[in-house]
C-alpha cells in the first residue's frame, strides 16, 4: 500500500530527449539504478519508448527513454521520429540530454529547441564528461542551455558520484507536477514485462555483434516462453531479418555469430530472471522488407497506439 503523501509531493513523465547516441538510456539506467533500457555504442539502439521508475518520498518520476531524435518520412525510422515527438507529447517535463562527442553544434541546439517549443518544464543533461579531450564543450553547452531559458546540470554515467545522481535526481523530482499520490507502484522500476526485456537483450546483442545494416533491418520477436518448463524455463525467440543475405551474417562462420549472441543473452536474462539456467533457442526468419510492412511492424509494436 502507497502511503499518503505529503502536499508537497510530485509525480509524473519526464521525457528523455536527444540525438542518437547521447547517452539517454545510459542515463535513465544509472538514475533508476536499473538496466531497464538498453545500451549499445552504435547509435539508434532505442526503438520504442521504455519506461523507468524512480520513487523517494519526496515524489515518483516515470522516466520516459526515447529513441533518439531522427528524420524520416517512411518505414522504421519513420516510426522513430514519431515515438521521439510522441513522448514529447506524452510526457510533463522533459530532460535534454546533449552529448560532449556531439560534433555538431547545432545538433544540440535542434534538441534545445525541440524541448522549449513543447512549452512544458525542462532542463538539459549534458552528458559523458569524462571525455576530457572534449570537456571545453561543457561550458559551450551551458550557455547555450542558458540562452534558451533553461538550467543545466553535467554528468558522466562513467565516473559518477552519488551526489551527481541525487542532485540530478532532486532536479527531476523539481519538474514534475503536484501530485496526491504515485502514478506506479512504488516497488517498481518499470512498467516492461519478462517477455519485453528478454527480446531487447537479445536485440543488444545483435547490435553489439553485428555490423553495418545488419543490426538496423532485425528485429526481435518471442514465439514461445515456457516459463514452467523443467528443469528450466524455455525461450524460443526468432531474430527476423529483412534479407536473405543478412542470413549468414547473422549465423557467422560455423554459426560462431548467432552462438556469441545466445550466449551472451542467456546469461543477461539468467541474471534478470534470477535463475540459474534458462533454455534459450534462437531462429533466424527472413520476412522481406519487413521495416517497410505496416503489417509486420504492428505485430512487432513499431506503432504509434493512439490513446
Ligand atoms: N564515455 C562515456 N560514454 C557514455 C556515457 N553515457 C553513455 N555513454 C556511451 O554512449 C553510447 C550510447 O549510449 P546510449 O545510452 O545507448 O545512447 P542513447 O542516447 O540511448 O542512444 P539511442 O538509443 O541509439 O538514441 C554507449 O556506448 C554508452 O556506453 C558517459 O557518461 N561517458
Ligand atoms: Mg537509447
Amino acid at each position: 500500500m502507497n502511503k499518503v503523501k505529503n502536499e508537497n509531493y510530485r509525480a509524473g513523465f519526464l521525457g528523455i530527449i536527444g540525438q542518437p547516441n547521447a547517452g539517454k538510456s545510459s542515463l535513465m539506467n544509472y538514475l533508476i539504478k536499473e538496466k531497464v533500457s538498453i545500451v549499445t555504442s552504435k547509435p539508434q539502439t532505442t526503438r520504442r519508448r521504455i519506461l523507468g521508475l524512480h520513487s523517494e518520498d519526496s515524489g515518483q518520476v516515470v522516466f520516459i527513454d526515447a529513441p533518439g531524435v531522427v528524420k524520416s518520412t517512411s518505414g522504421l525510422n519513420m516510426f522513430l521520429q514519431q515515438e521521439a515527438e510522441d513522448v514529447i507529447k506524452a510526457s510533463d517535463s522533459l530532460l535534454a540530454v546533449l552529448s560532449i562527442n556531439e560534433d555538431s553544434i547545432e545538433r544540440n541546439e535542434e534538441i534545445l529547441e525541440m524541448v522549449a517549443k513543447s512549452k512544458k518544464p525542462w532542463m538539459a543533461i549534458i552528458t559523458k564528461t569524462d571525455l576530457t579531450e572534449k570537456i571545453h564543450r561543457i561550458s559551450m553547452l551551458k550557455d547555450l542551455v542558458k540562452s534558451k531559458g533553461g538550467e543545466s546540470l553535467a554528468v558522466s554515467i562513467k565516473n559518477d558520484t552519488i551526489e551527481d545522481r541525487q542532485m540530478i535526481l532532486e532536479k527531476c523530482i523539481s519538474l514534475m507536477p503536484q501530485a496526491a499520490a504515485p502514478l506506479y507502484d512504488e516497488e517498481l522500476f518499470t512498467t516492461e514485462n519478462v517477455k519485453s526485456i528478454l527480446e531487447e537483450i537479445i536485440r543488444e546483442k545483435c547490435f553489439e555483434i553485428l555490423e553495418y545494416e545488419v543490426p538496423y533491418q532485425l528485429a526481435v520477436q518471442t514465439r514461445k516462453f515456457d516459463e514452467e518448463a523443467k528443469p528450466c524455463p524455455k525461450i524460443y525467440v526468432d531474430i527476423i531479418i529483412g534479407k536473405d543475405t543478412h542470413k549468414p551474417i547473422v549465423i557467422g562462420k560455423g554459426g560462431a555469430n548467432i552462438k556469441r549472441i545466445g550466449e551472451q543473452a542467456r546469461e543477461e536474462i539468467q541474471k534478470i530472471m534470477d535463475i540459474s539456467k534458462v533454455y534459450l533457442e534462437l531462429n533466424v526468419v527472413v520476412k522481406d522488407n519487413w521495416f517497410e510492412n505496416k503489417t509486420t511492424m504492428k505485430e512487432l509494436k513499431y506503432v504509434i497506439e493512439k490513446q
